[in-house]
């Protein structure tokens, strides 16, 4: 039973890095006036906890991913050109606690954001909550609190790469194998 599990987590992770090495993937230069960091936009749509999953388990040049955390005006600026008008999922959520904006993962896990970028009215919290972060709403790369229970819509992700990160704990990344198993197989639904 136990051999089935790693067989299946291995499997689904493999597919995912196979999948990840066809995106687009771009660097926001320090000669910029960047981080070094590198951007993706993927081009698999999924809802707010796949999204998640997906940045977590992607590396590029063997760097961890995780869902964008964006904290200046200049990466906002940064991340809109590089996903023009397309609606995506960044790493901010109030799910721990309603109303308290954090950063999921990456350099800033568990830190209040210190920018936002909120489209007017957000976040609102609405129909029964909305704890996940999307830019783009309206296609002004405004920021919008999505997820709503009902739907977990699906879209894009921006998913952030480099190294200044902690390590997920081992019984979050047996959640992640969990979740990548449910990817998987939905992947492998799509092929037949
Ligand atoms: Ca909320
Ligand atoms: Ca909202």
């Amino acid at each position: 039973m136990k051999n089935t599990f790693l067989t299946l987590a291995f499997a689904s992770f493999t597919l995912f890095v196979s999948g990840v090495a066809n995106a687009t993937l771009i660097q926001w230069e320090s000669a910029d006036g960047g981080n070094d960091h590198w951007y993706e936009l993927t081009t698999e749509t999924t809802n707010e906890f796949d999204a998640r999953i997906i940045a977590l388990t992607s590396r590029h040049n063997g760097e961890f991913g995780y869902l964008a955390t964006i904290t200046s005006q200049e990466e906002q600026d940064f991340i809109k050109a590089l996903i023009g008008n397309t609606r995506a999922w960044i790493g901010a959520s109030d799910a721990a606690s309603e109303g308290n904006w954090i950063w999921m993962d990456g350099p800033e896990r568990g830190l209040a954001l210190s920018y936002t970028f909120w489209a007017a009215g957000e976040p609102n919290n609405w129909s029964k909550g909305e704890d996940y972060a999307a830019i783009n709403w309206k296609s002004n790369g405004r920021w919008n609190d999505w997820g709503t229970p009902a739907s977990h819509q699906s879209v894009a992700s921006v998913v952030e790469y480099n190294n200044s990160v902690a390590v997920p704990e081992p019984s979050s990344l047996a959640i992640f194998a969990l979740g990548m198993i449910g990817l998987a197989s939905r992947r492998f639904k799509k092929q037949a």
